[in-house]
């Protein structure tokens, strides 16, 4: 277990570290806008802000869902998404985010069509989340980020830094751990 633990953390490390790779639009959202991408409100909205853990410009989608006034205790949820469709480079082996949340809202990362499960994100600080896409190279995907939350309040999902990623070689691992290193110190401090 303990040589596992240490195996996965390695490759999460040199992920980290490594450049990413350009076929995802704007994943970075340092257009300021949705360039690239497609979205839907609700009764919040989807927003390019300032801030995140790449750049200067983050998504953010915002929920606010309401109480019912004609059903007592009756919580009407929000639903708010961002989405993508792309074609995954034949070298491309991972697909990364950076996400968090702010309140009563969970945010899930779904590729519609290829029976990979969810990824649930409803952590409140940033952190790295990874999907193995090397099965779906050369198809064309849709990456979808759906956020919905639970109760009022201020609800809302961050996402930045979408890329894809390919497994580097052995010998870049190294001075790539140590940029990682460097990366989770800095999100500490922040
Ligand atoms: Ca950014």
């Amino acid at each position: 277990m303990e040589m596992r633990g240490i195996t996965c953390f390695g490759l999460l490390v040199a992920l980290l570290a490594c450049p990413a790779r350009a076929d995802i639009i704007n994943g970075s959202f340092e257009t300021g806008d949705f360039t690239g991408w497609l979205k839907q409100d609700g009764f919040g909205g989807a927003a390019v802000t300032t801030g995140g853990t790449d750049g200067q410009y983050e998504a953010t989608l915002v929920c606010e869902g309401y109480y019912s006034e004609r059903i007592p205790g009756q919580f009407v949820p929000d639903l708010v998404a961002i989405w993508q469709t792309f074609v995954v480079d034949m070298s491309a082996q991972w697909l990364l985010f950076d996400a968090w949340v702010e309140g009563s809202v969970s945010m899930e990362a779904i590729i519609p069509g290829t029976g990979l499960p969810a990824v649930t994100v409803d952590r409140s600080t940033p952190a790295t989340y990874v999907i193995a896409v090397a099965p779906m190279q050369g198809e064309s995907i849709v990456l979808d980020f759906r956020a919905r939350d639970w109760d009022v309040g201020q609800n809302v999902a961050h996402v930045d830094n979408v890329r894809l990623v390919e497994i580097p070689e052995a010998g870049t691992l190294a001075l790539c751990g140590m940029g990682a290193l460097w990366l989770v110190v800095v999100r500490r401090v922040r």
